[in-house]
């Protein structure tokens, strides 16, 4: 048994999340933290919202509300639609908490004293219009990169390049429109990140089995020295961590907080202690997870996160670990994912285009969108949802294939031998035969699910249900049953222990349709299928069932069209 730390990059407070975000870190999360449970690991699943910075200011005082009110709301509605879809994390925190403030205060402590923080007095972009200082996000500009007209402070999200407010081009406030700025003296601290270039560079250089699209954007970034020109982890903000060195005041930093990337990776390490304080545990229960001095030497820590998050997952957060001289849990691998579109042009939060995660639940059941956007998630390169895919989709692979399968079979199964699994006769070829040939589908399963390759997993998974399709089609127990009932009730346990078998090794993929098998299954709780054909002899001649209720409805030409209209989006805004 191995002991696996999976964390999602934390979702923004500023507003319910896309498809788009869900599939781009929470759910593939949730797909390898549920497989890697199944298989008998210890995990632990931290994700949490991230609460402070300027995306966090803007949404509140667009809704009119303080922004400590507006974060407490906010994570309660993002908690309840995780939940919705069933993502399972251990703990699901907020970076404004008590631990991460107290953590934040601690590595900026610990990096000053290794010498990793310089006090710099710089300009700052001032607006008159807005009588305030705008960092981040209450800047928009044209991206000096690659041209992109709503490039932010912090980073144009088309190109991924980390920003400085005075690098855009025809800037205005976000607040007010106005491009009556000036530039103004501030104070603030800088992370020396230039001082490890080295380490992070061998660092990078020894992840040979990382996804390319990882590793190619750390390097770009590594290159052109981009990525490692020293940063500012400080703001003229209200809201955020308040800079202190550890327990102490900051000589000439009062009133300032940290900037949300500096927090926000600290709270992965936060979130796990509040999910000890919330769980009445020891230190040393969260500590496990996260000091190799203390027990996480044998943890496999693995990330998952959009490819805007990867510069600072793979040099600015192992800078402050790596920087303070402790012995933390820097991350063995990092999933990173390409961005979902939505029916011809992007998802977009201010536009109002595509769809949420509250509207995808209000419409059909978790399953439906879980099945669809893993098996097309966005890994290899960009991808994209119409309507027409997704209910092509679920009505051919879950409602056809799985669906019906099971249908087919508990009906047939019912109607002529009752309530329970019949004897029939022996084994013959085609039930060898389906039996290999899921056993080697499983392990194909296995080894893509370990290696975090959605797509294939989802294939393989797809090819084991189509897998019992034909056999039950070549086999005709419909048939068989006019001249051989024996045959015939061979034909149905068989299938009744494939229903069996889908049930467990597809949840990670659709969690309720595979607990509502086992459930109508009264299936005896395993191990993971052995590769075996004994895995389909598991419900003996006489184990009662009870029939499932229709596990997946198809979606009609109708729905599709009614959606379309209803969630095109007034606008076709470009912002994500
Ligand atoms: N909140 C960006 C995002 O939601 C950011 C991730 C933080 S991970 C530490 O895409
Ligand atoms: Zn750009």
């Amino acid at each position: 048994m191995a002991r696996i730390l999976i964390t999602s990059a934390i979702p923004y407070i500023n507003g319910i999340k896309h498809l788009g975000n869900l599939v781009g870190s929470q759910l593939p999360a949730d797909l390898y933290a549920r497989f890697m449970r199944l298989r008998g690991n210890e995990v632990m699943f931290i994700c949490a919202t991230d609460e402070h910075g300027t995306p966090a200011e803007l949404a509140a005082a667009e809704a009119g509300v303080p922004v400590a009110e507006y974060c407490a709301e906010m994570h309660q509605v993002q908690f309840r639609l995780g939940q919705g879809f069933r993502l399972s994390f251990d703990h699901f925190g907020r970076s404004s908490s008590e631990r991460n403030r107290r953590l934040t205060q601690h590595f900026a402590g610990r990096l000053a004293e290794q010498g990793l923080i310089r006090e710099v007095v710089e300009e700052q972009v001032y607006s008159r219009t807005d009588s305030r200082f705008l960092p981040d996000r209450y800047i928009e500009g044209t991206c000096p990169a690659c041209g992109y007209e709503r490039a932010r402070g912090d980073q144009c999200e088309n190109c991924t390049k980390q920003l400085d407010p005075t690098d855009l081009i025809d800037a205005r406030s976000a607040i007010s429109g106005s491009s009556d700025l000036e530039l103004r003296e501030t104070k603030h601290l800088y992370l020396v990140q230039s001082a490890f270039r080295e380490r992070l560079e061998d660092w990078i250089e020894s992840k040979a089995d990382w996804p390319v699209l990882t590793t190619s954007i750390a390097k770009k970034w590594l290159r052109d020295g981009d990525g490692l020109q020293d940063r500012g982890i400080t703001r003229d903000l209200d809201w955020g961590v308040p800079v202190r060195k550890g327990g102490e005041d900051w000589p000439g930093m009062e009133g300032k907080v940290f900037y949300v990337w500096f927090d926000a990776p600290i709270e992965y390490i936060a979130a796990t202690a509040e999910w000890a304080d919330e769980n009445g545990k020891p230190e040393a229960e969260w500590q496990r997870w996260w000091r190799t001095d203390l027990g996480a030497d044998d943890v496999r820590y693995v990330q998952f996160m959009g490819k805007d998050n990867v510069p600072f997952h793979t040099l600015s957060f192992p800078t402050t670990i790596m920087g303070s001289g402790e012995p933390w849990k820097l991350v063995d691998y990092i999933k990173s994912f390409n961005f979902l579109n939505y029916d011809g042009g992007q998802f977009s939060t201010s536009g109002k285009r595509g769809v949420f995660m509250d509207q995808a639940l209000q419409i059909l059941p978790p399953d439906y969108w879980r099945w669809w956007l893993l098996s097309h998630a966005p890994e290899n390169s960009d991808s994209e949802f119409t309507w027409e895919n997704f209910s092509d989709c679920v009505n051919k692979e879950l409602a056809d294939v799985l669906g019906n399968f099971v249908n087919r079979v508990v009906k047939f199964g019912v109607s002529k031998f009752g309530a329970q699994v019949p004897q029939g006769s022996e084994w013959t070829d085609a039930e060898r035969h389906c039996a290999n040939a899921i056993a080697e589908l499983v392990a194909d399963y296995c080894a893509f699910m370990e290696n975090i390759e959605v797509r294939k997993a989802s294939r393989a998974l797809r090819s084991i249900w189509s897998a019992g399709n034909e056999y039950l089609q070549a086999a005709a127990p419909w048939s068989a049953i006019k001249t051989d009932k024996e045959r015939a009730g061979a034909i149905v346990a068989f299938s009744l222990n494939l229903i069996n078998l889908y049930g467990r090794i597809s949840s990670p993929f659709i969690p309720d349709a595979s607990a509502e098998i086992l459930k109508a299954m009264n299936s005896p709780s395993r191990d993971w299928p052995a590769n075996g054909a004994e895995e389909l002899r598991v419900l003996a001649p006489g184990h009662r069932f009870e029939p499932p209720d229709v596990l997946f409805r198809k979606i009609s030409k109708e729905e599709v069209a009614e959606w379309k209209e209803e969630f095109g989006g007034g606008t076709r805004s470009e912002s994500r």
